[in-house]
């Protein structure tokens, strides 16, 4: 029992001691943090959905909770254990601290420092360990107070050593550089939106995404901290020239404004991993062409500070769409978990293959050459965006007055733009929705179909659209993996 107790406290302890010097080095590679990491890296696809699926946004605050909550529950283990055979303890012990140190080293962004957080965490909770078995009261109760004091004292100490440390990873937020930025006009402004591109329907999505709202997809378990002055951009590889800009050198570039709706190829039938926003940046070609790719080279793989690794089909970057290195969305500077101070924008193509977060660098190559981060977990090279629609109102199982319900929704289909949107209830005749007002491919658009008669019942609705080349979008279902779902979005309401 005493035993058990000890391991927890030495763990705790170990852990504490581990953010500490993760603060002192600024790095944020805590054992935690490290194991943690190397799991999402790891994980397979079943779980990642599961985990996705059952906690949403919330993904990695679990993970990070889960790696805790086994962590201390195996130093209980070890503790028991321990108080008899003491070398069990040490052991154990050290080997969680190498396991972690393994996995802070094999981290995509380690640096030789990573390991420290982990070996100190080791060291430590050896030590602790062992002080704490010494003062185990075996054999008559005299020493329990002692035991209990010392005990005790650990914990605070740990308390301690993780506050401060904390507070010393905080000096690293990049808040104060994102305040200090000016954002520059754009030399090709946004044009002005059409009147009648935001229909007035309750309960349908805005036209653009609401920051708070908008969805975040990666793989990061603590947003990378990148401030503009450390922020550096090395364009290299099949180049006949290499550059490196610095956040002065892109922001002095002539800066475009657009519309884009991105989005993710894990997104389900009718789910909400998309948003559209107002973005603004520089052209990704004004910078690539001057520095001649060569031919040939059909990938531009984009590196983040977080390891993270997305290739882009170079014809994307060139072919005269707005792919764009971005420095601000809706009005301000990108926060921090869209990736200030630069991201990756390309309109028509899904976020894993186009979207780089964080990003440090951009290198000319083949698709024969290298596989990025997804593509080496299965998925497909090249993940054009497919054809989207979505019904937001009536929610599903919800309840309507009989009369006239309002259908409505958004349709997407980046670079093809869209051409029409069909309604149908009980797989009845389809009918032409009203579209919203549009001037661009690259957006979603609002869409509303007056549902006269709506008689008392149980109904299906169902959805589909045409895309601007006149393809209808197909009604197979099939899973986001491994190029983007597929399939009707159908919601059952009730009347009445
Ligand atoms: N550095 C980095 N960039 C990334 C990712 C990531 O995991 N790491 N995820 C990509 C994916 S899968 C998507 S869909 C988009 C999501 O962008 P958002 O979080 O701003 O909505 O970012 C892309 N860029
Ligand atoms: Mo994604």
């Amino acid at each position: 029992m005493l035993g058990g107790v000890a391991g927890l406290v030495a763990a705790l302890l170990a852990l504490g001691v581990a953010q500490l010097v993760s603060g002192l080095l600024e790095r944020p590679s805590t054992p935690v943090v490290s194991v943690g990491g190397a799991f999402v890296d790891r994980t397979p696809r079943w779980l990642k959905e599961f985990a996705i699926r059952q906690f949403g946004q919330h993904d990695k605050q679990v993970l990070l909770a889960g790696v805790i909550t086994t962590v201390l529950l195996g130093a209980v283990v070890i503790g028991v254990l321990a108080a008899r055979r003491r070398w069990i303890g040490y052991a154990g012990v050290a080997a969680l601290g190498l396991v972690a140190a393994g996995a802070a080293a094999t981290r995509p962004t380690a640096t030789a420092v990573d390991v420290l957080p982990s070996l100190v965490a080791g060291a430590v909770g050896v030590a602790a360990l062992a002080l704490l078995l010494r003062s185990t009261p075996v054999v008559h109760s005299a020493g329990r107070r002692s035991f209990l004091v010392f005990a005790g004292g650990s914990a605070a100490a740990a308390g301690v050593a993780a506050l401060v440390g904390q507070r010393l990873t905080d000096r690293l937020d990049v808040g104060a550089s994102r305040r200090a930025v000016a954002l520059p006009k754009p030399v090709s402004p946004a044009p002005a939106l059409p009147a009648g591109a935001q229909l007035a329907v309750p309960g349908i999505t805005g036209f653009y995404t609401e920051p708070r709202d908008f969805y975040r997809v990666d793989t990061a378990l603590v947003v990378p901290q990148l401030s503009t002055d450390d922020w550096k951009l090395h364009i290299h590889g099949q180049v006949a020239e290499e550059r490196t800009l610095r956040w002065d050198d892109l922001l002095a570039m002539p800066m475009i404004e657009r519309d884009i709706t991105i989005s993710c190829v894990s997104n389900e039938v009718g789910g909400n991993l998309a948003g559209n926003a107002r973005w603004l940046g520089v052209p990704v070609k004004s910078l690539l062409q001057p520095l001649r790719p060569k031919t040939g080279a059909d990938q531009v793989v984009s590196r983040s500070v977080d390891g993270m690794t997305i290739g882009t089909p170079t014809a994307a970057l060139l072919d005269g769409r707005d792919a764009m290195l971005v420095v601000a969305m809706n009005g301000e500077p990108l926060r921090p978990e869209h990736g200030f101070p630069v991201r990756m924008v390309v309109p028509g193509l899904y976020g894993y293959v186009s979207a780089c977060k964080w990003i440090t660098s951009m290198e000319v190559t083949t698709f024969a050459a290298y596989d990025p981060y997804w593509v080496q977990r299965g998925w497909k090279e090249q993940a054009p965006i497919k054809t989207f629609s979505r019904i937001d109102t009536p929610k599903p199982l919800s309840t309507s007055t009989p009369g006239t319900v309002a259908v409505g929704g958004v349709a997407w289909a980046q670079e093809r733009g869209i051409s029409a949107v069909e309604v149908r209830v009980d797989e009845g005749p389809w009918q032409k929705a009203e579209l919203a007002a549009s001037n661009t491919k690259d957006t979603w658009r609002q869409w509303l179909w007056r549902w006269t008669g709506a008689t008392s019942g149980v109904h299906t609705l169902q959805v589909r659209a045409t895309d601007g080349t006149g393809a209808v979008q197909p009604e197979k279902r099939e899973a986001p993996f491994p190029s983007g779902a597929t399939g009707w979005h159908s919601v059952v309401v009730r009347v009445g």
